[in-house]
C-alpha cells in the first residue's frame, strides 16, 4: 500500500505543452518557439513551468515540442540536463516525429495520446499538463493534493482575468464546491462572475489527471473524427458535460514572498505584454520577485564574466540607473536608464538606452538613442539610430505596438540600410 504521507508530486509527472507558435510575440518568435523566448534577463519563458514542477517536487518531465523547436531543444539540453535516470529523474523531449500515425502534433490532446506509450513506460499515477508559455510561480503539490482530495477526474487550474481580456481563454462557471458547471473555450462574449461582472474565471491552460483516466480518454479522443484533440476544445468540455472537473484556484497555490503580496501570473504573449512584464522587473519592488532563494528559477546560465560599466575616453560615464544588467554586458559610456539588458549586451560611447528591454548579444553602437523598445538577440544597431521619438518613421522600418513599443530585429535593420542606400 502507498504511504499515505509521500509526497503527491513523487507519483507525478509533468508533460510540458511547449509546440505552439505564439504568433501574437510577432517576429520574436520568427525563429524560435514562444516557451523559448526570452525573459527576465537570464532565463527563457519554458523555464518557469519547469522550475514550478521541479520546485514543486516533480522529478518526472517530458517537453513536446513542434513549433521552430531547435533554440527550445537546445535551451533544455543545455539548462535541464541536470537530472539523474538512476534515481529515475529525467527530463525527456518529444518533438513530433509521426510517431503514430502519419501527421505531427494535431492539437495539444494529441501531443500526449502520440506519447501514451512513453508515458506509460514512467509509471506514475498522476500527470500535470502544463502550458509551457506562463510567467508564475506555483506549488503544484497543493493542486495535486486538491486533485486527489475532491475525487475529480481532472482538476484545471484557473484565475480571474479582466472580462475584455477573456475572449483569449477558456472560461468557466463553478459551483460552492469549486465543481465546474459551464466551460466555454475562448468565447466572443466572456461572462462575468456572480461576485463581480467585471472578472472571468479563466483557465490557466494546466490540468491534472490521474494517468489511467487520461490515458483511456485520449484513445477514445484519438479516434474520435468529430474531435480537435486539443485540451481546451474537446477534453475539458466534454469532462464538464460528461465527468467530473474541478477549478483549482491559483491563489490557493502561488508562491509569495509575504501573504500580501500580489498573485503574480502574466500571458507575455503580445509584445506590448513581454516588454511590460519585462521593464516592470526594474521597479523598486517588482512584483515578481527572481531573488527568492526558495523559489528559484533555474536555467542555462552561460559561464560569462560580470557587467561591466566603462568611462570613455572622453569621461562619458557608463552608467546604468533602476536597470536590471546581466553578467557580461560592457556598458561602454552609455547612459542606461530603467531597462533590462540579457547576457553579453555591448552598448558604447553616447548611446542613451531608456525603457529598452535588450536580447543577449546585442551591439548598440556610438550615438544610438533607444526608447521604448525590444531588440531581438544578436542585432546590431547602426550608430546614430534614434528609435521611440517619432513613431512614424519607427512604423517605416520595424514593428510598432498598438501601445508604441517598437520590436527591432536584424532583418528589419538589413531592409532599412538596403532601402537607405
Ligand atoms: P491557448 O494558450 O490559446 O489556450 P494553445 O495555443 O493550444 O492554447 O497553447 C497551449 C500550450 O500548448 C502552449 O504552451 C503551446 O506552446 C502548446 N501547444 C500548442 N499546440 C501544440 C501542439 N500541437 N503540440 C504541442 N504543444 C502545443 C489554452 C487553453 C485555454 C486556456 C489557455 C491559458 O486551451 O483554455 O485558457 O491555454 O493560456
Ligand atoms: P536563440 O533563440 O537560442 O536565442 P537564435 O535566435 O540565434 O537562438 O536562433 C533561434 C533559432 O533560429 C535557431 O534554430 C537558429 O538556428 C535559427 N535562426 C536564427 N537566426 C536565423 C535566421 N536569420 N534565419 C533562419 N534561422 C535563424
Amino acid at each position: 500500500m502507498m504511504n499515505p504521507h509521500t509526497r503527491l508530486s513523487s507519483r507525478a509527472m509533468a508533460f510540458v505543452l511547449a509546440g505552439g507558435r505564439g504568433s501574437r510575440l510577432k517576429e520574436l518568435t520568427d525563429n524560435r518557439a514562444k516557451p523559448a523566448v526570452y525573459f527576465g534577463g537570464k532565463t527563457r519563458i519554458i523555464d518557469f513551468a519547469l522550475s514550478n514542477a521541479l520546485n514543486s517536487g516533480i522529478r518526472r518531465m517530458c517537453v513536446a515540442t513542434q513549433y521552430k523547436a531547435h533554440s527550445l531543444i537546445r535551451h533544455c539540453q543545455r539548462g535541464w540536463n541536470f537530472f539523474r535516470a538512476e534515481r529515475n529523474e529525467f527530463l525527456d523531449i518529444l518533438p513530433a516525429s509521426q510517431r503514430i500515425d502519419d501527421y505531427w502534433y494535431r492539437g495539444t490532446a494529441d501531443a500526449v495520446s502520440q506519447n501514451i506509450d512513453i508515458i506509460d513506460s514512467y509509471d506514475v499515477d498522476y500527470i500535470l499538463v502544463l502550458a509551457g508559455d506562463h510567467i508564475y510561480k506555483m506549488d503544484y503539490e497543493m493542486m495535486l493534493q486538491q486533485h486527489v482530495d475532491s475525487g475529480a477526474d481532472v482538476t484545471v487550474g484557473c484565475l480571474t482575468v479582466p472580462r475584455e481580456e477573456a475572449s483569449a481563454f477558456g472560461v468557466m462557471a463553478v459551483d460552492a464546491t469549486s465543481r465546474i458547471t459551464d466551460f466555454l473555450e475562448k468565447p466572443a462574449d466572456p461572462p462575468g462572475t456572480p461576485d463581480d461582472p467585471n472578472v472571468t474565471l479563466a483557465s490557466m491552460g494546466i490540468y491534472v489527471f490521474s494517468w489511467k483516466f487520461l490515458r483511456e480518454i485520449l484513445q477514445k479522443d484519438h479516434d474520435d473524427p468529430n474531435s480537435s484533440h486539443d485540451f481546451g476544445h474537446d477534453i475539458i468540455p466534454d469532462l464538464v458535460k460528461n465527468g467530473k472537473a474541478v477549478a483549482h484556484r491559483f491563489t490557493d497555490s502561488c508562491v509569495k514572498d509575504t501573504p500580501e503580496a500580489p498573485a503574480y501570473w502574466r500571458d507575455v504573449g503580445t509584445v506590448d505584454a513581454f516588454w511590460k512584464a519585462n521593464i516592470d522587473l526594474t521597479d523598486f519592488t517588482p512584483e515578481l520577485n527572481l531573488w527568492d532563494h526558495n523559489w528559484p528559477i533555474w536555467t542555462y546560465s552561460e559561464s560569462v564574466p560580470p557587467a561591466k560599466f566603462i568611462h570613455d575616453e572622453e569621461d562619458r560615464r557608463g552608467m546604468a540607473i533602476s536597470s536590471m544588467i546581466s553578467g557580461g554586458c560592457i556598458i561602454s559610456g552609455t547612459e542606461v536608464r530603467n531597462s533590462l539588458m540579457f547576457t553579453m549586451v555591448k552598448t558604447n560611447s553616447y548611446a542613451v538606452l531608456d525603457h529598452a528591454v535588450i536580447l543577449p548579444y546585442v551591439v548598440v553602437n556610438r550615438y544610438a538613442r533607444l526608447k521604448n523598445c525590444v531588440i531581438d538577440r544578436g542585432v546590431v544597431i547602426p550608430e546614430k539610430l534614434v528609435v521611440g521619438e517619432d513613431p512614424e518613421e519607427d512604423a517605416k522600418w520595424f514593428r510598432v505596438s498598438d501601445k508604441g513599443i517598437t520590436l527591432i530585429t536584424q532583418n528589419m535593420l538589413d531592409r532599412r540600410e538596403a532601402a537607405l542606400k
